[in-house]
């Protein structure tokens, strides 16, 4: 196939990978309907997919045990001196690295297609968007990066002969000798043979050995926030960890909130709101990454760099978030969840019991039984769908925006059962990146390098995300700051959905309920919110906050409390434990 593009380095390098990798073919990714057709049909001709008879368009993968989520260990920042990896990354020395993993990639395409996708992180020639190469041996990718990105000629056509990438080289690291193929298995390399490699000088991704999620899909979490970290910071904007909502009041004024939230604080289900309260809308620009730049007016304007979601199926219902649910009808691929007999998904807490037998995840039969607690989940814990943004019900018409949408307010928090109140909001800039550098969520079940009920601290949600120096990264809030006139600063508030009584009963119902916190937030961005001031920031005043159902004034006043002594000890830790870490 004659490459679709006349851009020398693009020429150069996908040349200088294929005799790397030595495919039997080269494919150039155009990003239609019907070569996505083709490479689902070859996933189900090989065993590899199972189609989803209720779910048009839909299909079912199940990946090997050992490919089922990011890998923290093997993920590393190739940045020529350890100290712009910071402390908190694994460094290597990317000259060692790269004479490894080159030894890996040497025919490590034997017998399968290269795939070449140009695809855009933003809508098309956005100003904010970014371009990225990826090459690959994984159709499943292919088809991912179809949903999760905008693939295809349009993409080469904005690149032109000159304009720039970041070259992405993936490859599952398992070469097939002759007349071999998969037999319906998952292929992947073992562990100590998978590499998540980021090259920040180069700004070049090289993945090898796994074909899940963000080690694989390398447009997410390596390009679109550690790499693009590393550019922001260059260039002088932001690529964070957040979802962006966009919130109408009955009067019909919209803002536009960013928040970061550690793993498991419902993230997705905010940025897919549906409001308890009459009259307000919640509409979703991004699910969980934005990238935002100032604007001429000194305002920051922010965008979703995805096209798709990438969602945690377990815990997904009609209850917990409806729009998901509805974006998950068709065009959709699930991975690691559950089979029914009449060929649908299922999985832990979905809502409803297994309808008769399933097939789990791992390809077994698998019957409920309620009264062995040890049973083995149905769904991995991290199993996924990945569908189109575009079919979520709560989408906001400006999601793809070129221009983004303007950023109101920050939200940082996580889930900590004593101290930190409901919401809080910063006084300043400054004590609102304070905010997100303390971000975290408490230890419910032991780890095994933490004790129940420490705090285990993820800032800005960016801990595994950014590509240098966390201290630095804190620097560059502080300097985005200094570049912000105050008026056009986004205002910065902690919120804390997970609070308990001494008791341990929640306090607060969480989910569409929170929409009564957004709308102080809301107000308080116009200008009109009433708040009080504490000495830990601005809080709502008496009344300010109508409690929901279910919540008394005095569960309101334990919610809004400034716990005095819980602060201390907060503030110990953070002394003594946390800062310390980042130098
Ligand atoms: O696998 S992803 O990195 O895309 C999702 C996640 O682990 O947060
Ligand atoms: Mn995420």
């Amino acid at each position: 196939m004659s490459a679709p593009t006349n851009n020398p380095r693009l020429l150069a390098w996908v040349d200088e990978a294929s005799k790397m990798t030595q495919p039997d073919h080269i494919v150039w990714c155009d990003g239609s309907k019907a070569e996505y057709d083709a490479l689902i049909k070859i996933t189900v001709d090989g065993g590899m997919a199972t189609p989803l008879a209720k779910r048009p368009n839909s299909f079912l993968f199940r990946s090997d045990p050992s490919d089922v989520a990011r890998i923290e260990n093997r993920t590393f920042i190739a940045s020529k001196t350890k100290d712009d990896a910071g402390p908190t990354n694994n460094w290597v020395d990317p000259v060692a690295l790269k004479k490894e993993m080159r030894k890996l990639f040497t025919g490590c395409m034997r017998g399968r297609t290269m795939y070449v996708i140009p695809f855009s992180m933003g809508p098309v020639g956005s100003p904010i968007a970014k371009i990225g190469i990826q090459i690959t041996d994984s159709p499943y990718v292919v088809t991912n990066m179809h949903i999760m990105t905008r693939v295809g000629v349009r993409v080469l056509e904005v690149l032109g002969a000159s304009g720039e990438f970041v070259p992405c080289l993936h490859s599952i690291g398992k070469p097939l000798l002759s007349c071999q193929d998969d037999a319906g298995q998952w292929p992947c390399a073992p562990l100590e043979k998978k590499y998540i490699a980021h090259f920040p000088e180069e700004k070049t991704i090289w993945s090898y050995g796994s074909g899940y999620g963000g080690n694989a899909l390398l447009g997410k979490k390596c390009l679109a926030l550690r790499i693009a970290s590393v550019i922001a910071r260059e260039e002088h904007w932001m690529a964070e960890h957040m979802l962006i909502l966009k919130i109408t009041s009955p009067e019909g004024k919209s803002k536009h909130i960013a928040a970061a939230f550690p793993s498991a604080c419902g993230k997705t289900n905010l940025a897919m709101l549906v409001p308890t309260i009459p009259g307000w809308k919640v509409e979703t620009i991004g699910d969980d990454i934005a990238w935002m730049k100032p604007g001429k007016d000194g305002r920051l304007f922010g965008i979703n760099p995805e096209a798709g979601f990438f969602g945690v199926a377990p815990g997904t219902s009609i209850d917990s978030n409806p729009n998901a649910m509805r974006s998950i009808e068709r065009n959709t691929i699930f991975t690691n969840v559950a089979l029914t007999e009449d060929s649908d998904v299922w999985w832990e807490g979905i809502g409803y019991d297994p309808p008769g037998k399933l097939i789990d995840w791992t390809g077994k039969p698998w019957i409920q039984d309620k009264n062995n607690k040890s049973q083995s989940p149905a769904a991995h814990a991290n199993s996924r769908f990945t569908a189109p943004a575009a079919q979520c019900p709560s989408i906001a018409p400006e999601w793809e925006d070129p221009a983004g949408v303007p950023i109101d307010a920050f939200l940082f928090g996580g889930r900590r059962p004593s101290t930190i109140p409901l919401v809080t909001q910063a006084f300043s800039w400054n004590h609102g990146v304070f905010m997100g550098s303390i971000a975290g969520s408490e230890i419910t079940a032991a780890a095994l390098d933490l004790k129940i009920g420490t705090v285990r601290r993820d800032p800005f949600a960016m801990l595994p995300f950014c590509g240098y120096h966390m201290g630095d990264y804190f620097a560059h809030w502080v300097k985005m700051g200094e570049r912000t006139p105050p008026a056009s600063q986004p205002k910065v508030f902690y919120v804390n959905w997970f609070r308990k009584t001494k008791e341990g009963k929640w306090l607060w119902p969480g989910y569409g309920e929170n929409s009564r916190v957004l709308k102080w937030i809301f107000e308080r961005c116009d200008g009109v919110g009433e708040a009080v001031e504490t000495p830990i920031g601005f809080m709502p005043a008496i009344g300010a906050i109508k409690p929901p159902q279910g919540v008394s004034e005095e569960d309101m006043k334990q919610l809004l409390e400034v716990d005095v002594e819980g602060w201390k000890a907060e503030l110990e830790d953070i002394r003594n434990n946390h800062y310390p870490k980042f130098g």
